[in-house]
């Protein structure tokens, strides 16, 4: 339970995807797998202190959509693919919302990742309008309010997240006009001039304004937003086939970047088994220095301009071959999507020429990983790393390199992190690039590979000290301090 407005209150939850793909296998039993993501490290540890209910799609598509479809399971019952189960202690429950395989198409793949995702990271020409996308988007934010509806008690606190739910709450509004319900945006805000190629801008204004909060993660977002917020309000064009609910509340915006759980990232880098598998990647890497990429598969994180830069650095400093070793983390994702299938192949193309244009008998630059692994594993990897590359070309706020910082309880590593990256304005002692120049990134690596220890210490402590003061419990006080503003 969560303490709000002097009552106890149930946290539920809402997002896309939750935090465990469902699979069911030949003998028709269901197993289930954790899945990774900068809103899971986020959100997870919230609803495992407070007991909640997350609700989300569970990566199963049906057939068709049965009322039966729709549960509530609690994770201490679920069997992940390893055999584990959750203990009772951080147990919470998730309810599972069913998707058709058209649903899966149109509302996820098309709309909320071909136009929302590339139209909000600034990739507008990979932006597409699709109307029956859109209608199917709707179709399927508006499920999601009415198993929210089904399931909701009158004092429980709704928290949606992120730009698949754009319209929840807009017919969560209509179906319960007292109840208190709150949105958070994970990625950017664009500028009005993006935004504005959006033909259903005024649908999704008004259908966000319906919360009694709002959350961004920059201040930039928030000025977008605003300044988008003040046209709609202005040029009153109504939100087109629409009951215009917006006024119902008045609602409040705040910017709270999110951050992690430092002290159990922390804890673990200090673990024994931790330390002895950190030393086995530094004996396997077999070279002085590990440079480091973690990433979920997407042309907005910018791996393939990374890869690049490194090509460039090779070109110009021979010297530097055999001296270090690039291993890149790569998190399978929107598997079914063209564009990320296109970008798989280019990403392993680009790692097999720079294999071969530089491989010595005993040496190659790139060691590419796809797939994920563990959290002690990755805990492991980012404190046995000498330099974490973060370069996306946008990123809302970007976890990975919050997560490097927390892993360097020996405060050494260096961390070369994007300007387009929403945590750059929280880490002040980072070596800072443009990610779409490569000459940026490779005079960065070589910065960072050659930057003396103990400079390299003395920028390690204070983002750590600025990381360990604003982590994630102190992000999740601020939103609901802001749930306490609100009427
Ligand atoms: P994401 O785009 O998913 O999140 P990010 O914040 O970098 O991006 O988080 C990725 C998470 O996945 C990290 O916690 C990382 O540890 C984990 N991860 C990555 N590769 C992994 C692997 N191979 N195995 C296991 N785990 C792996 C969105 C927005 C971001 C925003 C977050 C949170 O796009 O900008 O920071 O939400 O708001």
């Amino acid at each position: 339970m969560i303490r709000l407005k002097g009552k106890d209150r149930r946290l539920i939850v809402v997002s896309n995807r939750l935090p465990f793909h469902r699979f069911v296998d030949d003998s028709g039993k269901d197993v289930w797998k954790k899945a990774a993501g900068g809103l899971i490290t986020g959100l997870e540890p919230i609803l495992k202190k407070c007991k909640g209910i997350w609700l989300g799609w569970d990566g199963i598509r049906t057939e068709g959509i049965r009322k039966e479809d729709f549960r509530l399971v609690d994770i201490a019952e679920i069997e992940s693919e390893e055999g584990e189960k959750a203990c009772k202690a951080c147990s919470y429950q998730i309810g599972c919302v069913p998707l058709t395989e058209k649903e899966f198409d149109e509302y996820y793949n098309r709309f909320s990742n071909g136009t929302l995702w590339a139209l909000f990271h600034y990739f507008f020409e990979k932006s597409f309008i699709d109307y029956s996308a859109w209608r199917t988007y709707c179709e399927v934010n508006r499920r999601f309010a009415e198993y929210i509806h089904e399931i909701a008690e009158d004092d429980d606190i709704i928290w949606i997240q992120d730009f698949h739910l754009f319209m929840t709450p807009y017919y969560l509004r209509k179906l319960r006009p007292n109840q208190e319900i709150h949105f958070f945006l994970h990625i950017p805000f664009p500028d009005i001039d993006i935004f504005s190629i959006l033909p259903w801008q005024d649908q999704i204004l008004g259908s966000i304004l319906c919360c009694n909060t709002i959350g961004f993660h920059h201040k930039q977002y928030l000025r977008n937003f605003n300044e988008a917020v003040r046209l709609y309000r202005k040029e009153k064009t109504g939100t087109k086939g629409m009951e215009t609910l917006e006024g119902s509340v008045n609602t409040h915006f705040y910017v709270n970047p999110i951050s992690i759980d430092f002290n159990a990232i922390d804890r673990t880098s200090r673990k024994h088994e931790v330390l002895e598998r950190k030393k086995e990647i530094i004996r396997q890497a077999s070279s002085p220095k590990l440079i480091l990429g973690v990433d979920r598969i997407d042309y907005s994180k910018g791996i393939k301009e990374r890869l690049l830069g490194m090509e460039m650095l090779l070109d110009e400093h021979p010297e530097l071959k055999e001296q270090f070793f690039y291993y890149q983390l790569v998190v399978p994702s929107r598997e079914d999507v063209e564009t990320y299938i296109a970008l798989k192949k280019e990403i392993d193309e680009i790692i097999g020429r720079i294999n071969g244009k530089f491989a010595t008998g005993l040496w190659a630059p790139v060691h590419y990983n796809y797939g994920t692994v563990t959290f002690e594993e990755l805990v492991a990897l980012y404190s046995a790393a000498d330099v974490a590359l973060v370069t996306p070309l946008r990123d809302g706020m970007n976890l990975v390199c919050k997560e490097y910082v927390a892993a360097h309880s020996d405060n050494d590593g260096v961390l070369v992190l994007s300007r387009f990256a929403g945590a750059i304005a929280e880490i002040k002692n980072c070596l800072p690039v443009n990610p779409y120049s490569i000459e940026d990134i490779a005079r960065a690596i070589y910065h960072a590979l050659h930057m003396p220890k103990t400079e390299r210490k003395k920028r390690m402590r204070k983002m750590r000290k600025n990381i360990k003061h604003h982590n994630i419990d102190t992000w999740l006080q601020n939103c609901l301090r802001n749930f306490e503003l609100a009427q």
